[in-house]
């Protein structure tokens, strides 16, 4: 297993396009473990591939406190959305920011396991939450895309000014 560097927004590479996975690998499955150590250890409670420069479409997730619940999702897809909610989101690319987001209260999610074993999976709360912030990775989009300009502005920023005193230590 291996830590993973994580890439911290407005870095480019955030907002490129994951590709579907077709061929389920021992490198899927390494990444699929060096992706779950990289989200325990960060903490975290999901990392999309995006996050760590790989541009597949592979998620994990666990939202439990004691790490008792990953979840892998490969080739994700929303198959059904309805209701709304709005919570408070964070994200490891974007550290120590923290806003609201509108999502959908209730998801249904087609996707496959490590092993390519198609599964459907319904979500509400943290964890309907989560899936979509983890889907808008591999679209290339960030959580702060979704707030106004000038929030944008304000956060990329901040982000600019730690990645330079980080530069300095
Ligand atoms: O660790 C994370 N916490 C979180 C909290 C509220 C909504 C979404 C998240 S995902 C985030 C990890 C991350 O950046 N995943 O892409
Ligand atoms: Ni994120």
């Amino acid at each position: 297993m291996a830590l993973l560097p994580i890439l911290e927004y407005p870095d480019a590479r955030l907002k490129r396009i994951a590709a579907p996975v077709t061929e389920f690998t021992p490198a899927l499955r390494k990444l699929v473990d060096d992706m779950a150590e990289t989200m325990y250890e960060a903490p975290g409670i999901g990392l999309a591939a995006t996050q760590v420069d790989v541009h597949k479409r592979v998620i994990v997730i666990d939202i439990t406190k004691d790490k008792s619940d990953l979840k892998v999702f490969v080739n994700p897809e929303i198959v059904e959305a309805d209701g709304e909610i709005v919570g408070e989101e964070g994200c490891l690319s974007v550290p120590e920011y923290y806003d609201n987001v509108r999502r959908a209260a209730h998801i249904k999610v087609r996707a496959q396991n490590a092993e390519g074993t198609p599964f459907e999976l319904e979500a509400t709360e943290l964890l309907a939450v989560c899936i979509q912030h983890e889907m808008d990775h591999l679209k290339g989009v960030v959580f702060v895309d979704h707030l106004s300009q000038l929030k944008q502005m304000r956060v990329k920023t901040k982000m600019v000014k730690r990645h330079r005193e980080q530069a300095r230590r």
